[in-house]
């Protein structure tokens, strides 16, 4: 009698360690991030004209951020600060891993691309991803899309805690044969795949990311989406080159324009409707898991759009520190966690993803490493106003700093002091007239700028 009281209790206590009995499984989380997606290329931030529905409702069933920063205005550095937490120049990658020669038209050999700078380097391996603490917390994780943050084996996603990747690891490929200038880029696993070639990107990444939800039943899964829509393709013929591929599908749902230009633009809207389409599916997909409520999405563009893009009403695009190229349209949606509907106007930034994704699951950040940002889930809440104070960005020589309302930027592209408060769209330079606010925000981007070069070196742009 006694022994089978003992066994019943055994198994009660299981039970009880399994989700589902008495206690809320760790919760999903599912990061998506479009690529040069400008800041007002969303229904839910006052397009009327992109058709964006799936998004839109994203937005409604969540929180819009409508005063969120990534931390750089081009795609790598900006991914390496979202997915280590760190600032692009405490993580040392804050440049792109780029041979310029493609630029002036030039297409790699075979060999010449297996000794590029952009083939050899990578994020440091000291780093530790937002995959690497949830997979201690029990997490599987997948990588689908684009990763750009090194393309050797031992950069790559199932290297740094992620299970399953899908993508490619440069900085951008044509949607459809996915080469760069010729170079075969779609990698499945550690393996470089052409089993795929002609299949529209977008229609790949919905496909592998269905896969690995699928796959994930019964444990926590921590997905990363990131498309290279609506991203300019990478293919040296002049027809494609600049442009944004798209499928006749949802070319057809724009009508025809008798001008080169509103041909392209017709094209970076469909490959942003087909990308809302797949977010649509892949949503669809957990709500029929019956995992609606216990998923956490977060929705983010990598930076700012380029010519093709409405950035408006922001100055300036991608590439650039005026708000356009920094500030991105930012939706994060937790049924039972986040009042549904909200339009949040708190200062806050991409570096808060990772402290939030680790607090959301349940776990604490890892000690002994300088994280940039915190935990914004309560900021999301109401629950206080502790937003960001004060952002720092350089890149090329391009220098920018927000603190408070202020905004100061030192560019190629133009210099300035900006109340955003009053001037969001950064026309009234007030150098001049608050002399003691541009000293305040020079002299704290030299105090962070020394902070960052005295951080401990790390590669592959610092440590040499
Ligand atoms: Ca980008």
């Amino acid at each position: 009698m006694i022994m089978r009281l003992k066994s019943l209790l055994f198994s009660l206590l299981c039970l009880v360690g399994t989700p589902g009995f008495g206690q809320q499984q760790k919760p999903n989380v599912l990061l998506i991030i479009s690529d040069d997606q400008g800041y007002h290329d969303l229904g839910s931030f006052g397009n009327k004209d992109i058709l964006t529905p799936y998004l839109d409702q994203l937005a409604a069933e969540g929180v819009r951020l409508t005063n969120f920063y990534v931390t750089s205005s081009a795609c790598t550095p900006s991914r390496s600060g979202l997915l280590t937490g760190r600032y692009p120049q405490r993580n040392g990658t804050f440049e792109l891993f780029r041979n310029n020669m493609v630029n002036y038209g030039h297409r790699y050999t075979d060999y010449e691309y297996s000794v590029s700078p952009e083939r050899i380097l990578g994020t440091d391996l000291r780093e530790i991803f937002i995959s690497e603490v949830l997979k201690k917390g029990g997490y599987t994780s997948g990588y689908v899309g684009k990763w750009d943050l090194g393309q050797l084996k031992r950069y790559l996603p199932m290297q740094q805690g992620y299970d399953k990747y899908y993508g490619f690891a440069n900085t951008g490929i044509d949607y459809f044969t996915h080469e760069r200038y010729g170079s075969p880029s779609m990698i499945d696993g550690n393996q470089l795949s052409i089993a795929d070639k002609g299949t529209y990107t977008t229609d790949l990444f919905e496909r592998e990311a269905l896969e690995f939800i699928n796959g994930s039943e019964g444990k926590p899964f921590f997905l990363t989406l990131a498309f290279n829509a609506p991203h300019s393709a990478s293919n040296l013929d002049p027809e494609i080159k600049g442009t944004v591929q798209a499928t006749e599908k949802y070319l057809k749902m724009y009508p025809e324009s008798n001008t080169k230009r509103g041909e392209k633009q017709r094209a970076y809207k469909a490959a942003v409707t087909q990308m809302d389409q797949s977010i649509g599916t892949i949503l669809e997909r957990i709500k029929e898991m019956g995992q609606e409520e216990n998923t956490l999405v977060i929705f983010l563009s990598d930076n700012g759009g380029m010519s093709l893009a409405d950035n408006s009403p922001l100055r300036g695009g991608k590439a650039q520190f005026f708000e356009g190229g920094i500030r991105v349209p930012c939706l994060v949606k937790w049924p039972g966690k986040i009042v549904p509907g909200q339009t949040n106007d708190a200062f806050l930034t991409s570096l808060e993803l990772f402290p939030m994704m680790v607090a959301a699951a349940g776990l604490e950040l890892p000690e002994a490493i300088i994280y940039d940002g915190f935990d914004m889930l309560p900021v999301l809440k109401g629950k206080t106003d502790a937003e960001r104070t004060e952002m720092f960005w350089e890149f090329r020589g391009d220098q920018a700093a927000r603190i408070g309302d202020w905004k100061w930027v030192q560019s190629a592209k133009g210099n300035g002091l900006f109340d955003l408060k009053l001037d969001i769209e950064e026309q009234n330079d007030l150098s001049l007239e608050k002399p003691e606010k541009l000293e305040e925000l020079t002299r704290k981007f030299s105090k962070w700028k020394e902070e960052m070069e005295n951080a401990a070196p790390r590669g592959p742009f610092k440590d040499f």
